[in-house]
């Protein structure tokens, strides 16, 4: 509109479906873009934290490559450059980008985004609102020191030729050259384009917005205007959930593929989100006069589609306070409701599916093969296929690891004097927390990987420290020198699969990785120390009390099987993988794994067969 370049035209993108006037992107760029984010386990659905893409300035090919491509494609002298993207890829750039660059920041209520995104995308609110939170938050601590225009889109709509004066002065000042002529304004800017508009009352009434994100937009309106050189303001904390949902959507699913909206509301739910205008937990109580609170009705609801006998429902409730005949009054009202009716109809064909998981696992067994953990050596691609992969079996396979340098070269003291100065991130203080594995990213630390090898060496064998394949280990460029130790079993796994298939594990005696099933198969192998692992199929899903995304409620070490009383039906097998052993987990199999030995594993997801699928969990809400 003001007559800057934009990339060379044969690369942008125009004329999309939703937005018939195109976005004003290039297309190699945002591909670009989206391959950063993936080399360091993210995505544009899935963000980086703020400091995770400058990881990538360490690596001499992403600049090179940065450099080249954006100066193929921007050959003039001055240019613009449009990617919402860039709000969380901005530090590589400012680091490959030899230019002046001059931001302009458009700010939009993220009510707007939200349907924005729920119409082209089907994003769910609150993912779409985490998603504004975490680009505006990077986007604003990436811009310090920058000259920048702060400016919002309703101004742009409402009073497009003041905008574009504010644009051009901008500009101007910082000695670019602007077309008086160029701009089209009413056919850029039209206001059918906008297909939603909310106010910042809005904001505030909706529910689904956290405080943290109110006082974020207040924030960032109140920064409207042109800065010469811009100063990030004290942000308010990120909404908890925030960086849980990205956690989760990172280790839920395949970073290449956005999940739909349907698999990812589970792990939506799971997370309450913490306002301070409202409280959504109610205390769960009984009142005496029969009408039960909301969740005691969903308890009974719950137990009676668990088919627990109404009488025991009934004892529980009058121990609990409640007087038996509103105690039956409740029993009767919950059967008598219409949704009740619905949910038992839902019930009644899990149960039928549950039945059918079982007849499969009993017909399994006529084939001869007992259930035990088979072994094999050199097995060939075809074999493995046949005999493992597509049969969703488990196979301990041996001799896979002869000759591999990590032998000798992965000892602690070798570790630490090649690479002992790298600052390596590790799960810490584990052991304060029962669900540590689940609050995963409020126990990562980051330390000298030479004082981590230090504290596992000098403390006791224990569960509080460990650096799992969750701490992007091999993300550092640093570490890549580890990859000359081993070779890559060709026959199984694919060695041009991007990074961030392949997984380090390094801890003391004593970690436990608590029960859990894998969202695609895995080949672990075991290079230093021993691991006992205990392995359900995973056509036994139905007796896990996988009550919360990938994790079972169940400790297998000491099961409480009163508690837990179906876990006492399921099969398993109890293993040591011993050093050079590699074990394929089959997609879905329940695994725990304990560290009998100061341990160094690898995980690798990187088969040359299909490894992809989509999931749905449980709702983490309880
Ligand atoms: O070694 C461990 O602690 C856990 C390994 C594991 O769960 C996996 O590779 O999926």
């Amino acid at each position: 509109m003001l007559g800057v370049p934009l990339c060379k035209g044969e690369d942008l993108w125009l004329d999309l479906p939703g937005n018939p006037s195109g976005y004003w992107e290039s297309s190699s760029l945002s591909r670009f873009n989206e391959e950063l984010l993936r080399a360091i386990g993210s995505a544009w659905w899935c963000p980086p934290r703020p400091g995770e893409v400058e990881q990538l300035l360490g690596d001499d090919a992403p600049v090179s490559q940065a450099h080249h491509l954006f100066f193929s494609l921007h050959e003039t002298q001055t240019w613009v450059w449009k990617d919402p993207r860039t709000c969380v890829t901005l530090p590589f750039w400012r680091g490959v980008l030899d230019a002046e660059l001059s931001c302009v920041l458009v700010l939009r209520n993220p009510l707007e985004i939200a349907a924005s995104l729920a119409a082209r995308d089907e994003i769910s609110t609150r993912w779409a609102l985490a998603l504004w939170e975490r680009y505006l938050r990077s986007a604003l601590q990436a811009l310090e020191g920058l000259p920048v225009l702060v400016t919002e889109y309703t101004d742009l709509l409402d009073e497009p030729d003041r905008w574009l004066d504010h644009a051009r002065a901008f500009l101007g000042d910082r000695g670019l050259e602007t077309d008086g002529e160029a701009a089209d304004v009413p056919s850029f800017v039209r206001a059918e384009l906008r297909h939603t508009s909310y106010a910042d009352e809005d904001l505030f009434a909706a529910h689904d917005v956290s405080g943290e994100q109110q006082e974020l937009h207040v924030l960032a309106r109140s920064l409207v205007g042109t800065w010469d050189s811009f100063v990030t303001p004290p942000l308010p904390g990120e909404t908890s959930s925030t960086d849980g949902l990205f956690e989760s959507l990172r280790w839920s699913f395949p970073l290449d593929r956005r999940p739909s909206r349907h698999a990812v509301a589970s792990l939506i739910r799971e997370m309450p989100l913490e306002t301070e205008s409202e409280n959504t937990m109610t205390t769960m109580h009984a009142t005496t006069n029969g009408d039960l609170t909301a969740e005691w009705r969903e308890w009974l609801a719950e137990n009676l589609l668990l088919q627990v006998p109404p009488e025991q429902l009934v004892q529980a409730l009058v121990e609990s306070g409640t007087p038996e005949p509103a105690a039956q009054a409740a029993i009767e009202s919950v059967l008598a409701d219409p949704c009740w009716r619905a949910g038992a109809q839902a019930a009644q064909h899990l149960r039928k599916l549950e039945s059918m998981l079982d007849i499969h696992q009993e017909l399994d067994g006529l084939d001869g093969r007992p259930f035990a953990l088979e072994r094999a050596s050199n097995l060939s691609r075809r074999d493995f296929l046949e005999r493992y992969y597509a049969r969703n079996r488990p196979v301990l396979m041996l001799g896979l690891t002869d000759g591999w340098p990590a032998h000798t070269e992965w000892t602690t003291a070798r570790l630490k004097e090649r690479l002992g100065d790298v600052e390596v991130e590790v799960q810490t203080d584990r052991e304060s927390d029962e669900l540590y594995e689940l609050h995963s990213t409020e126990h990562k630390g980051v330390m000298r990987f030479g004082d981590y090898i230090d504290r596992i060496e000098q403390e006791a064998a224990g569960n509080d420290l460990y650096l799992t394949a969750n701490n992007h280990f091999f993300e550092r460029p640093e570490t890549t020198v580890l990859f000359n130790d081993f070779t890559m079993p060709t026959e199984y796994l694919d060695p041009s699969a991007p990074p961030g298939t392949i997984f380090f594990w390094f801890g003391p005696g004593g970690t436990v990785t608590p029960l859990h099933h894998d969202v695609v198969n895995v080949l672990f192998v075991q290079v230093h120390g021993r691991k006992r692992f205990s392995l359900v199929p995973s056509l036994q899903t139905h007796r896990v009390y996988n009550s919360i995304g990938v994790y079972s409620d169940i400790d297998p070490s000491y099961p409480d099987l009163e508690r837990y009383p179906r876990f006492g039906e399921a099969t398993r097998l109890d293993f040591v993988v011993e050093p050079g052993e590699a074990l394929f987990i089959p997609v879905g199999w329940w695994h725990h794994v304990e560290a009998l030995d100061t341990s160094v594993s690898l995980s690798f997801t990187n088969f040359v067969f299909p490894n992809s699928y989509s999931w749905e969990h449980p709702s983490f809400d309880r």
